[in-house]
């Protein structure tokens, strides 16, 4: 088991040895606190101004659909291939997810090409250069926020892609997370098995969450760290967090990456990423 330990140096940095050593064994490492409390209240603050605008769209939008009774609504005002997903309650009409967000604010669009994360991220994808593949933001509601199962990604882009091994999660994280407020949980080692059996005779998304008899619970680790932390994950980590039963928003972002010069996810269109970060930054 490796010793996840504090980054002492904020500065940008490639993959330490404890790092690549954690990445190999754990499938996950984190470094808490790097960005500041600015650069973290400049993030809340516009997180606040994509909800407030994509709640305008939402309110609009005629494309809602419901899987396994949950809320979801296609929002092409927000982007080519907006998803937003509602909170779990019946008639909530919170917002739970943004997917994609980073072009919805100038402050997301340039942290897509931050050399802190862009750096290890190179090394993680192991090519010379990188582009967006997935983004993802995650609003955990006082007392409102819901579960997400235990899954791993990579089986939902396995119908989409090959290059599984080369497609690194990073979670930023807005608020202090704990397990009061249902911080993110990963299961230590899951990934080395690779796309693993999902749920059978559980709605039309149990295939994605991850069967339990393929993992131990045992082995899961909670990220309780402070807002302005990078969590490192690999697709094939099983991960997942509980409900927020606080008064304490929980919210974070997701960003995923690949090889340079290939289209996203949900876009059909190519986002090269920190293409001037060069490799001493
Ligand atoms: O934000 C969380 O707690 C879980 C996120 C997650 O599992 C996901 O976005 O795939």
């Amino acid at each position: 088991m490796t010793k996840h330990t504090a980054t002492t140096d904020q500065a940008p940095q490639g993959l330490t040895p404890a790092e690549r050593k954690a990445w190999a064994e754990d499938g996950f490492f984190f470094r808490p606190s790097l960005f500041g409390p600015s650069e973290q209240d400049a993030f809340r603050t516009a997180a606040e101004m994509v909800v407030k605008r994509a709640e305008a769209c939402v309110s609009v939008s005629s494309d809602h659909y419901e899987i396994d009774g949950n809320e979801y609504v296609e929002v092409p005002a927000l982007g080519e291939g907006a998803t937003v997903q509602l909170e779990h309650a019946p008639e909530s009409r919170t917002i739970r997810v943004i997917e994609p967000f980073h072009g919805l604010h100038p402050i997301f669009d340039q942290l897509v090409d931050d050399p802190r994360i862009v750096l290890p991220v190179r090394e993680l994808v192991g090519t010379e250069q990188v582009a967006l593949f997935s983004d993802k933001m995650n609003l955990k509601r006082p007392r409102e926020g819901s579960r997400f199962d235990w899954h791993q990604d990579s089986p939902y882009w396995a119908h989409f892609c090959e290059h599984l091994n080369q497609l690194p999660n990073v979670m930023i994280t807005l608020d202090d997370a704990d397990e009061e407020n249902g911080c993110f949980r990963v299961v230590r080692g899951s990934h080395k098995k690779g796309c693993l059996p999902g749920r059978s005779g559980d709605g039309t998304l149990g295939p994605l969450f991850t069967h339990p008899d393929h993992f131990d619970e045992a082995d899961q680790v909670l990220l309780r760290v402070p807002a302005g932390s990078l969590v490192f994950f690999s697709p094939h980590t099983v991960h997942g967090s509980r409900p927020n039963h606080s008064d304490r928003a929980r919210r974070a972002l997701v960003l995923t990456y690949q090889p340079a010069g290939l289209r996203m996810f949900k876009v059909d269109r190519v986002r090269n990423a920190g293409a001037a970060v060069a490799a001493d930054a």
